[in-house]
């Protein structure tokens, strides 16, 4: 297994396709999504922008719709949901469609829907990306970090290094580029301090200004849910 990081969707080579891709967005759609399809909404929809999102949902049923939307980590106005994994309980989500669009993790999720396939990662549900990639034991993985607005995310990197530090344990795997080797090497000097790396992180501070300091214990929270959010159809993630 060969796996590739980029540290952003911009970097994703736009010629040739990976057996196998893994969106990353720690805080925190990827969290958000595992939060959701744990608690047993029907499927996620991701969409890279409101247009697509709006278009979309209005041919699913109104009482199986719930439609969320974060910009700058704030919910839009006038959306059922924001992006915080606090909102996805099973009292709201329970055999609901989420139609979903966030500033970085959806896009990361749409960069790479062409691919055979696609899972979604974080913290929170990063053993069962494992399992799952030791199972289908695919030839070349990419794995896509959100980042923010183009920009690095220390939070998606770490998970990206955890991935492959969890996979060498078990299997051989090589790097493929060298995102790769220093993903590995930032989770091994803060394994042990996940949450305090999330609080590091500039968009941890950005969240903490907006008061959500509960999402990033939650998110720093690895291993909490066992669910794996797999696509079976573009841009659509139900829980494997
Ligand atoms: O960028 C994203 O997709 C979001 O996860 C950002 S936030 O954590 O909701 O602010």
């Amino acid at each position: 297994m060969k796996i590739f990081v980029y540290h952003t969707p911009a970097f994703v080579p736009t010629v040739g396709t990976p057996d196998c891709a893994i969106a990353i967005d720690v805080l925190r759609a990827t969290t958000s999504i595992a939060t959701a399809l744990a608690s047993g909404a029907e499927a996620i929809e991701v969409f890279a922008d409101l247009e697509a999102l709006e278009q979309a949902s209005a041919h699913h049923p109104a009482e199986l719709t719930l439609k969320a939307a974060e910009r700058g980590g704030c919910k839009v106005s006038g959306y059922d949901l924001g992006n915080s994994p606090f909102e996805y309980s099973e009292e709201v989500v329970k055999g609901k469609r989420i139609f979903m669009t966030t500033t970085n993790g959806t896009r990361a999720l749409q960069r790479v829907k062409d691919v055979p396939h696609v899972v979604a990662g974080s913290l929170v549900n990063l053993q069962s990306v494992v399992n799952f990639l030791l199972e289908l034991a695919p030839a070349v993985v990419w794995i896509v970090c959100a980042g923010w607005e183009g920009n690095f995310a220390l939070e998606d990197t770490v998970c990206a290094g955890a991935i492959l530090a969890h996979l060498q344990k078990q299997q051989n795997c090589t790097h493929g580029n060298d995102e790769a080797i220093a993903a590995v090497a930032l989770y091994q000097q803060w394994y042990n301090q996940l949450e305090e790396l999330l609080r590091h992180a500039s968009h941890g501070q950005r969240l903490a200004k907006l008061g959500v300091t509960s999402d990033l214990s939650y998110c720093a929270g690895l291993n909490s849910l066992d669910v794996l959010p797999k696509q079976t159809a573009p841009g659509v993630l139900t829980a494997g």
